[in-house]
């Protein structure tokens, strides 16, 4: 196991890279280039200058999340074929500079969801929160706004403006989309770009859907252990994986986390593990906690676990942290609860170690 910490650079994170590197076992990076529109390809100048400023504060960098998709090739226009060739680029350039994996979602139009980026906690602190009663009565470019208007002045990971312009335009297109030919619109994605993969040796891990269910009518796919297995054997290649989130796989309760690294863990196709805890008020009505087991729903000593029991050598962070002793940061990824996550599981997996 790999623990690594996401940065999303010098100029759109209020975490330092000289504070990362003091946070106990010296995490690797996860990280991005933030000034690429979707669908461009990431020039290597770029991703090599991102190289030189991460091992410059003496840390490494062989995560990438995310390579965003152009909704061409999720909607399965035309256009997916430019779209997937600027993406095949990028993966060799990546390759170029020694990256391992990369993480993507092929979420339609929306990356994850929450109605509240910050709702106070008993205890004082900050977390983001998700209520599906009031996601039903949201009509989607009003919550888009709002959203952009809270963040602290930071985007979104996957809301970049952007993106958001052509929302109700997209909107309509999917119109045509449902779950299966969602599928089908993933499978020709990767079977254009696994063989690049294979090449580079860079390993694909798709990000589950948060939450995992359909929203706005919008088809969801990448929400359950069926999908799961449904998306590996689209293409039968260790390079087709996954990363497994706890905390939106998580969200719904029929999803057992232990039981899912144990299962995708043992056929080799899990490379990178997001690791993080929830506390439920109702079904569909959550919130994001600290990483300590008694303060959320998830036991997170069987999920250190059963990383440990498959001999997980892939990559594994703490995500999404509360806002706690008054810091202001990008909503779930300041400093302090994530580096208390990072120590915490450190500590699992020691004590699991030494068993
Ligand atoms: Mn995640």
């Amino acid at each position: 196991m790999k623990m690594t910490f996401r940065w999303f650079g010098e100029k759109d994170d209020s975490v330092t890279l000289e504070q990362i590197r003091q946070i106990p076992g010296k995490p690797g990076i996860v990280g991005a280039l933030y000034d690429v529109p979707v669908g461009e390809a990431w020039p290597l100048d770029k991703v090599k200058n991102l190289k030189d400023t991460v091992e410059k504060a003496g840390l490494e960098l062989e995560v990438i999340e995310s390579v965003n998709i152009h909704e061409d090739i999720k909607l399965g226009l035309p256009a997916r074929d430019k779209y997937i060739e600027s993406y095949r680029e990028s993966i060799r350039n990546l390759g170029e500079i020694g990256i391992k994996v990369i993480c993507y979602n092929f979420m339609p139009v929306f990356d994850w969801l929450r109605t509240d980026l910050a709702m106070k906690l008993e205890d004082g602190s900050e977390a983001m929160a998700y209520d599906n009663s009031i996601v039903q009565k949201l009509e989607p470019v009003k919550m888009v706004e709002d959203m952009a208007a809270n963040s602290n002045g930071f985007a979104l990971p996957g809301w970049e403006p952007y993106r958001l312009k052509e929302l109700k335009d997209t909107l309509e297109k999917y119109k045509s989309v449902d779950e299966d030919k969602l599928f089908e619109n993933l499978k020709y994605f990767l079977e254009n770009i696994i063989p690049v993969c294979e090449e580079a040796d860079i390993k694909m891990a798709i990000h589950p859907d948060d939450p995992p269910w359909p929203l706005f009518g919008l088809p969801r796919i990448v929400t359950c252990k069926e999908n799961l297995d449904r998306l590996v054997k689209l293409v039968d290649s260790p390079y087709n994986g996954l990363t497994l989130c706890s905390g939106s796989l998580g969200s719904n309760p029929q999803n057992n986390i232990p039981e899912l690294i144990r299962h995708f863990g043992a056929m080799g196709r899990l490379h990178f593990g997001h690791v993080r805890n929830l506390r439920f008020e109702a079904e569909g009505k959550f919130h994001e906690a600290s990483h300590l087991s008694s303060d959320g729903a998830f036991d997170m000593f069987e999920i250190m676990k059963a990383y440990h029991d498959i001999g997980f050598e892939g990559y594994i962070r703490p995500d999404h942290g509360r806002m706690i002793w008054g810091e202001k940061a990008r909503p779930g990824y300041g400093l302090y609860d994530r580096a208390l996550g990072i120590a915490y599981l450190n500590g699992l997996w020691e004590a699991i170690n030494k068993k």
